[in-house]
């Protein structure tokens, strides 16, 4: 059963933070009583974690006037210093691992056992990999120099892994941060806050202010804000491209996808379909990368949909705070509909729709695993992205043939190409357009490699040093001046 220690821990804090919280400006949470605020709930069962502050242009323009001033000094500490402090932040987060996975895990709903082994311990480790380059920048990109404010906008579907993505390379290249989680998963990043506050880092470095799409766009739009990054959906990605052209910013989108997931017929079946629970069911297939779209060779179609819906049937559904769940309940109401309403669309059109007999919980935002067969490559359910529990499957004859399903879609994030043939396979990831490409394997990230997308899946790069560019500026030719720090 859950860890009983850690989630009292959370209860305990957000008990202590009944009041609501406030925004994280300057190093101080301001008052939670002076504006408008929302509820946040746990989507497992309903229940009020806590409330929020609705951050308003006023609230923006405040942590944005925080994050400049922090920047006079904050980007011309040595790169050793600001190492000094990522390596703490790191350090911190590791300390408190398990209170971020329990609190992750109720806001957002994903299993405990993906938060504790898969979110919090990427967080840290983007951290450590951040601290390192932090230390690299000025003898390994000389002359390169820091962009000034990052107005950073996240999603709700990994809050805080999001968060250090953004964060940790922002900071290691010597900028300040203003950053407005998601409104459905505000509270790791308010725990993050306590965090930088705990590990000593200087005020107006990170700020933190909480609120809706409004809040984000104000962020986005303020004159102050020198880098905007931004990840969530491709229409809102189309707004803030659209709002800050030719405002000179520098930006980064991280957006949707419809990743194939490609089965050839000498693929190792049982390891496909393994991955194929990675794909789809890792995090409610809430992932931006899911191998959403099943593309298997025609011969071992039947036989690789019959494995698939017996492994279907042993998956459990249910108490994200339960050890041994592997799906939780999907983040909002809002977002089960939606999911609901895809698949009924996707019956509308023809495909058949698979779902195991296994038990649902009565309440909360639960939605089962999900297989559509049979599925016509132009259908809505085909082209879509769904952000839930469902697979969607079709077949193809040849690898001519794999490669054009592949690329019949508006997006570019990721692919999965499952064979044993391993030159078939490279010859087919050079030709897949997406972002990353993973042979017999699939959701593998890492802070060195870098994470982003082809055409409506966005641009610029997360991780690796092609996502530390995102965060710098060529400069003069000369390296950054190192300054005596007190
Ligand atoms: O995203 P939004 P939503 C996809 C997925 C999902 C759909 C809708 O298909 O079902 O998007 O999700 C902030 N200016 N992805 O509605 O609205 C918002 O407050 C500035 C894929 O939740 O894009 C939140 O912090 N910011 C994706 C963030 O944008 C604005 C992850 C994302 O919310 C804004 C999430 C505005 N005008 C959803 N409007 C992925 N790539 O992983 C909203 N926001």
């Amino acid at each position: 059963g859950p860890s009983p220690e850690s989630n009292e821990h959370v209860i305990a804090w957000l008990g202590q933070h009944e009041g609501g919280f406030g925004h994280f400006i300057d190093g101080k949470f301001t008052d939670p009583s002076a504006g408008a605020s929302f509820e946040v709930t746990s989507p497992a069962n309903g229940a009020k974690l806590a409330r929020v502050a609705r951050g308003t242009a006023d609230d923006v323009d405040r942590a944005v006037t925080a994050a400049t001033r922090a920047f006079k000094s904050w980007s011309k500490l040595a790169g050793h210093e600001r190492a000094r402090h990522l390596y703490a932040l790191a350090r911190h987060i590791q300390k408190r691992e398990r209170f971020l996975a329990v609190l992750e895990s109720m806001d957002n709903g994903k299993p405990i056992r993906e938060s504790r082994d898969i979110d919090i311990p990427l967080v840290a480790r983007h951290f450590y990999h951040h601290a390192g380059w932090a230390e690299l920048i000025e003898s390994e990109l000389p002359g390169y120099q820091p962009v000034g404010v990052c107005g950073q906008v996240i999603p709700w579907n990994f809050p805080l892994l999001m968060l250090a993505w953004k964060i940790a390379p922002a900071l290691a290249a010597g900028n300040t941060v203003v950053l407005k989680p998601a409104e459905q998963t505000p509270l790791t990043a308010l725990a993050f806050a306590e965090i930088c506050r705990e590990a000593g880092l200087p005020d107006g470095v990170v700020n933190i202010v909480t609120g809706e799409g409004e809040t984000g766009a104000a962020l986005v739009g303020h004159p102050g804000v020198a880098k905007v990054a931004f990840t969530g959906s491709t229409e809102v990605g189309r707004i803030i491209r659209r709002t800050t052209a030719g405002s000179g910013k520098k930006l980064s989108l991280e957006l949707g996808g419809k990743s194939p997931f490609i089965v050839f017929e000498d693929a190792d079946l049982d390891s496909a379909v393994e991955g194929l629970v990675d794909a789809i069911w890792f995090n409610q297939g809430e992932v931006c990368c899911a191998g959403s779209r099943l593309l298997v060779q025609e011969g071992i179609a039947e036989k690789c949909y019959a494995k698939l819906r017996a492994r279907m049937a042993t998956l459990r559904v249910g108490d994200p705070l339960d050890k041994s769940t592997d799906i939780g309940a999907v983040v909002s109401t809002e977002q089960l509909e939606r999911i609901g309403a895809l698949v009924a669309k996707g019956r509308q059109e023809g495909a058949e729709v698979f779902q195991p007999s296994i038990p649902m919980p009565a309440k909360g935002c639960f939605f089962p695993p999900t297989l559509m067969t049979g599925v016509e490559p132009a259908s809505t359910v085909a082209t879509v992205e769904i952000f839930g529990p469902v697979l969607v499957a079709m077949t193809f004859r040849t690898p001519d043939e794999a490669v054009a399903l592949a690329n019949n879609t508006r997006f570019g994030l990721a692919a999965s190409i499952w064979s044993e043939n391993i030159n078939r396979s490279l010859d087919l990831a050079a030709r897949v357009k997406a972002g990353v490409v993973w042979i017999n394997a699939t959701n593998l990230f890492d802070a060195a490699a870098g994470f982003g997308g082809y055409r409506e899946s966005g641009f610029g790069r997360e991780g690796g040093l092609e996502g530390l560019y995102e965060y710098l500026v060529p400069g003069h030719g000369k390296p950054a001046k190192s300054a005596k720090t007190g």
